[in-house]
């Protein structure tokens, strides 16, 4: 089940589908994953630096089958709590790392 979406995002990475986004440090795997149609709407909550978490108040997820609800993520990299701050609109995705969930990529709503 999880191979079959994996596939799908391959296919899509295939297709040209992600964004090429230039970041710094190990952020580039993980942004494998942001195809537009995948990204979660979600208003941040809290932002935490310290910790390298964030709390969202998220849309339904499709690729991790949750509803929506306010929690707590971590983020695959700490430069994504630069560019939001509570009360900001974003889409992001996420991912299961190790049983973590984690924020792996964050872009703020214009
Ligand atoms: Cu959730």
């Amino acid at each position: 089940m999880k191979s079959i979406k994996f596939l799908l995002i391959v296919t899509a990475l295939l297709a040209g589908a992600v964004h090429a986004q230039p970041a710094t440090g190990g952020a580039v795997t993980t942004q494998i994953a942001t195809s537009p149609s995948e990204m979660t709407e979600a208003e941040v909550r809290k932002v935490d630096r310290e910790n390298q978490k964030i709390t969202l108040k998220h849309g339904a997820i499709k690729n991790l089958e949750m509803p929506p609800m306010t929690m707590v993520f971590r983020v695959s990299d700490t430069a994504m709590l630069d560019k939001v701050q509570a009360g900001d609109k974003v889409r992001f995705t996420a991912a299961k790392d190790g049983g973590k969930l984690t924020v792996t990529a964050l872009v703020p709503e214009k």
